[in-house]
């Protein structure tokens, strides 16, 4: 599509769902790997911003699905939300799904692209990474905070918007058709890769096995909590939203804790390429688990604690699985930035694994002792 035909549609789109206002400014905002996000300012007395996402298509073939579970949970949330934060006294937001102008939660473009809207969390800020031990706290206490106010929804309310998400035997199967028609000379790093990977691969179904055995169950999940989408007031420097809520959907709250952590406790973050300093940070694992179970611990049972160490491992080792994937399969998923992008995310994350590894009786005695 030509540049000044995408332009032309993402002012259309915009021109859809503003409140109120002129539109002054749109821009690219934050990190996502899938859709493409924008901030929209607006020359309005309150509320002049708004997001504005294109969803991609390719990941989410259902885009419908994704509005309709969001306006499930956000609906939900809110009605929960009222005499839960004015007792904490702290603020919590749900960001709001904005109507396009024929009343629907979606706008399609003459390219059939599929755009919807969200509020804008005002004076608040997200980070890559973890700052501090009380930054790590408020992570965990959004999560919590998040997961408490589903716990009483039943799973089977949302529909799955994206089949196989997080399901980590699925992603090995997908891996080792794409291995096995894939002919690229090997380098010293793909040949960790595919070995760092053989060595996991049995252990790598002991979540979905304790699903099948019954030890675990599907409640209402994020699906991806990291930390660049927990909003933090700028004010006060308290959490006070969690943004994203594209993967909010069944699955297991295993997912979402191992997803915090696994983005958590990475003080250098997910896109370093200096991998020989990737390393979980233990401090900042206790610090989300201690602000997580403030909110948690009246769901959690004495299964989910047992899992706990296995997802926090888990969820990194399945990102860098799956970025390996997409690096040899030529990156059709994640958007990148150069060739081999995918390569050094996947080895970001096994580095990783290999850290909470090396580090397994101390991340379990954490555990244990917050329980
Ligand atoms: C993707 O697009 P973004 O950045 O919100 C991915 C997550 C990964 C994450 C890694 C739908 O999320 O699962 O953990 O990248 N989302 C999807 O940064 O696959
Ligand atoms: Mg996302």
């Amino acid at each position: 599509m030509k540049r000044s035909m995408i332009l032309n549609n993402l002012i259309a789109a915009a021109e859809q769902f503003k409140p109120s206002g002129k539109i002054t400014d749109i821009r690219e905002f934050g990190n996502g790997n899938i859709n493409k996000t924008f901030l929209v300012t607006l020359d309005a007395k309150t509320e002049n911003h708004f997001i504005l996402q294109r969803i991609n298509t390719q990941v989410f073939s259902r885009p419908e699905l994704i509005m309709s579970n969001m306006r499930i949970f956000t609906e939900h949330a809110r009605k929960r939300l009222q005499g839960v934060t004015s007792a904490k006294g702290r603020q919590w937001e749900v960001p709001r799904v904005l109507l396009a102008q024929d009343s629907k939660d979606h706008w399609r473009d003459s390219e059939k692209s599929f755009w919807r809207a969200i509020s804008f969390i005002e004076s608040s800020q997200s980070f890559d990474t973890i700052n501090n031990i009380e930054h790590a706290k408020e992570a965990g206490y959004a999560l919590g905070m998040f997961h408490s106010l589903i716990s009483d929804m039943p799973a089977d309310k949302l529909a799955d918007t994206l089949e196989g998400f997080h399901i980590t035997p699925r992603y090995l199967r997908h891996y080792n058709d794409v291995l096995s028609g894939n002919s690229a000379r090997k380098s010293p790093e793909i040949n960790y890769c595919i070995k760092f990977i053989r060595e996991r691969n049995s252990w790598a179904h002991v979540l979905e096995d304790a699903k099948a055995q019954g030890k675990l169950n599907l409640r209402p999940i994020h699906g991806d909590p990291k930390v660049n989408n927990i909003m933090m007031d700028t004010t006060t420097g308290q959490a006070i939203s969690i943004v994203d809520l594209d993967t909010v959907k069944p699955g297991l709250v295993h997912y979402d804790i191992g997803d915090c952590l696994r983005s958590g406790c990475n003080p250098i973050g997910e896109e370093t390429e200096q991998i020989e300093f990737v390393k979980f940070e233990t401090d900042f694992c206790k610090a989300i688990l201690q602000g997580y179970l403030s909110q948690a611990k009246g769901f959690l049972n004495s299964n989910d604690y047992d899992y706990l160490y296995d997802s926090i491992r888990l969820i990194a080792f399945e990102l860098g699985l799956r970025f390996f994937t997409d690096f040899l399969e030529g990156n059709v998923y994640f958007k990148t930035t150069h060739a081999e992008h995918n390569l050094v995310r996947a080895l970001v994350q096994f580095k990783l694994t290999e850290s909470i590894e090396s580090q397994e009786k101390a991340i379990r005695s954490i555990i244990k002792d917050i329980r």
